[in-house]
């Protein structure tokens, strides 16, 4: 539905390579709503929660610590079907299968440096916005240009 929300994150790489702007200029541009957005340094323990179905693959810890090695964009993005969107616009897990066109498929090459996040479901957003975010800092607003982005 419309009010389908995901978690997105800009990568310590994303952040440190200025690809801010560009990646929020993308939801934006498709029509999704910014519900929250805000620049984190995640604790280590908050990164082991959010990866924690990955905790038995090789290369959890080295996720977990490059995670946490700067600040990373924390959003929530609001929109019909943005999950599974999102994970379109983000491209496959790793750039090299990545599509030119996707975030991952234009500006990276490495697995361990995919430079954004996003929720593969509607269950993990709904987990991974209440790991990373208050309730009161999701934002409640009125989207002026929703009657020009859905009939
Ligand atoms: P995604 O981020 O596309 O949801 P995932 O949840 O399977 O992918 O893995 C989380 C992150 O872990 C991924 O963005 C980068 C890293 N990762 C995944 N597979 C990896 C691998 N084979 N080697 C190194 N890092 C990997
Ligand atoms: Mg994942």
């Amino acid at each position: 539905s419309a009010n389908c929300r995901t978690f997105v994150a800009v990568k310590p790489d994303g952040v440190q390579r200025k690809m801010v702007g560009e990646i929020v200029r993308r939801f934006e541009r498709r029509g999704f709503k910014l519900v929250a957005l805000k620049l984190v340094q995640a604790s280590e323990d908050l990164l082991k929660e959010h990866y924690w179905d990955l905790r038995s693959k090789p290369f959890y810890r080295e996720l977990v610590s490059f995670m946490s090695s700067g600040p990373v964009v924390a959003m929530v993005w609001e929109g019909l079907d943005v999950v599974k969107t999102a994970r379109k616009m983000l491209g496959e897990t790793n750039p090299a299968d990545s599509l030119p066109g996707s975030i991952r498929g234009d500006y990276c090459v490495e697995v361990g440096r995919n430079v954004i996040h996003g929720s593969d479901s509607v269950e993990s957003a709904q987990k991974e916005i209440h790991l990373w975010f208050h309730p009161n800092e999701l934002q409640s607003w009125e989207n002026s240009s929703s009657r020009w982005i859905y009939n």
